[in-house]
C-alpha cells in the first residue's frame, strides 16, 4: 500500500498534514484530499495516469502555463487568482510533480475552499453558468502564445481513433468481437461524415487553439451564487479544435440519464439545456470565433458523443484497459448509452443547428 502521507510530505504545503482521503471517481487518475492540522488549507494530491498522458512532466509544464497566464489576466481585473484558477504546489526540491519508488508521478494542487462541483446539470440556469464558464476559459487563453506539448497525440482526432479501432478489432484479443456486430455497425455507419469533420480540423478550416477538452461538469467549479469560478482538471489541455470543448459539454449536460444509464429510456438529449449552454458558451467567445467554428458548433455535439461510443465500445472489446470499470461489461453499457444519446443529438439535429444560427444573429 502506498503511504499517501508519506507522498505528501514532498510537497510545499503551508500546514502539517492531518489525513489523505480518497475522493471522486475519475476515471484515469486516482484523486486524494488532504487536510492539514488547525483549518489549515486543503490540497488536491493525483497519482497521474502515465500510460494516458506522456511524458507526465510535460503535462505538469502545460498546466503550469495555461494556470499562469490565467492567473496574470484574473489578477489585471482585480479577481483573485487563488480561486479563479488553479494553483499547482511544487514539491520541496521546485518540481511540479514528485516520482515515487515504484515509478508514478504524482502532483498537488490547492483545494479551493467554498465551492460546488455538480455531477449532471440539474436546471437550464445551471447549464448557462457553465457553457460561460467553459466560454471564458477558452477567451482567457485563446491570447497564449507559448506552445503546449502535445502529451495526447489524437485524443479527439477521429483519423487516429479509427486507427486504434481498426487494430483493436483486428486482433480481438478477448474474443468479445462477434457478440458486438450491432454495436460495431453504429461505427461503421457513421465514420465518413465524421472524418468529413475532422479534415476541416486538418485543412485549417478550423481553426487550432487552445481547449480543455473534458469539459464535463463536474470539472468546473462554481461559487455559491451558481456562477462558474474556476475550471479545473486540466491534464488534457491542448491544441485542438475548441469545438471538441463544446460537443463534449454536450454530451455530458444535456444528457437526461446517466453516462452509463443501464436504463435506455432514461437516456436523451435535453433541447433546453442544449439552448441555455449554448447561450451562455457563445456570450462569451462569439467576439473570436469564426464562421466555420459557429457552423459546426451543433456537429460538434454529435462528433464526440459519437467518439466517445467509440472510445467505450473499443475499450470493451480491447478487454478494458483504458478506463477504469465496474462490472466486466461496464464499458458495454457505457457504449450503448452514449449511443442512444447520440441517436437523440441526431433526430433534434436541425433544431440544434437553428438555435445557434439565431442566437449568433441576435448576438451580432
Ligand atoms: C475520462 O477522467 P475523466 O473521467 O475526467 C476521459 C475523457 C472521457 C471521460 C468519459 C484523459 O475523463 O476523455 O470523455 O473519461 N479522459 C481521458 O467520461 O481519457
Ligand atoms: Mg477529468
Amino acid at each position: 500500500m502506498t503511504d499517501l502521507k508519506n507522498i505528501a510530505q514532498n510537497f510545499q504545503l503551508e500546514a502539517e498534514i492531518e489525513n489523505v482521503k480518497p475522493l471522486g471517481e475519475g476515471f484515469i487518475n486516482d484523486t486524494f484530499i488532504i487536510t492539514t492540522q488547525n483549518n489549515g488549507p486543503k490540497y488536491i494530491l493525483q497519482r497521474k495516469n502515465k500510460n494516458i498522458f506522456s511524458p507526465i512532466p510535460a503535462m505538469m509544464e502545460n498546466i503550469q502555463k495555461v494556470c499562469t497566464h490565467i492567473k496574470e489576466k484574473v489578477a489585471n481585473v482585480g479577481g483573485d487568482p487563488l480561486r479563479e484558477a488553479m494553483t499547482i504546489i511544487p514539491t520541496k526540491d521546485e518540481k511540479l510533480y514528485f516520482l515515487d519508488n515504484e515509478e508514478e508521478y504524482w502532483a498537488v494542487c490547492l483545494f479551493i475552499e467554498d465551492t460546488i462541483a455538480y455531477e449532471a446539470a440539474e436546471t437550464p440556469e445551471l447549464a448557462y453558468a457553465g457553457g460561460k464558464g467553459i466560454g471564458k476559459f477558452q477567451s482567457l487563453v485563446a491570447d497564449l502564445k507559448e506552445p503546449l506539448v502535445n502529451i495526447l497525440p489524437g485524443f479527439h482526432d477521429i483519423r487516429y481513433r479509427f486507427k486504434q479501432w481498426d487494430e483493436v478489432l483486428s486482433n480481438d484479443p478477448v474474443g468479445r468481437k462477434a457478440e458486438v456486430s450491432e454495436e460495431i455497425s453504429w461505427i461503421e455507419s457513421r465514420k465518413a461524415e465524421m472524418l468529413a469533420f475532422w479534415e476541416l480540423v486538418e485543412n485549417g478550416e478550423i481553426p487550432t487553439r487552445i481547449s480543455h477538452n473534458d469539459t464535463k461538469i463536474n470539472n468546473i467549479l462554481f461559487d455559491k451564487k451558481g456562477e462558474v469560478l474556476c475550471v479545473i482538471d486540466l491534464d488534457t489541455v491542448l491544441s485542438s479544435t475548441v469545438l471538441n470543448d463544446f460537443g463534449d459539454a454536450m454530451r455530458f449536460y444535456t444528457n437526461t440519464g446517466l453516462e452509463d444509464d443501464e436504463n435506455l429510456d432514461n437516456v436523451s438529449m435535453d433541447m433546453a439545456i442544449f439552448k441555455a449552454f449554448a447561450k451562455g458558451y457563445l456570450e462569451e467567445t462569439v467576439s473570436f470565433l469564426s464562421p466555420k467554428e459557429i457552423e459546426y458548433l451543433a456537429f460538434s455535439a454529435r462528433y464526440i458523443t459519437y467518439e466517445q461510443v467509440l472510445r467505450f465500445l473499443m475499450d470493451y472489446i480491447d478487454g478494458d484497459n483504458y478506463y477504469k470499470t465496474k462490472s466486466p461489461d461496464h464499458n458495454l453499457v457505457r457504449a450503448r448509452a452514449q449511443y442512444k444519446l447520440l441517436q437523440s443529438m441526431e433526430a433534434q439535429f436541425a433544431e440544434m443547428e437553428n438555435f445557434v444560427k439565431s442566437y449568433v444573429a441576435e448576438l451580432q
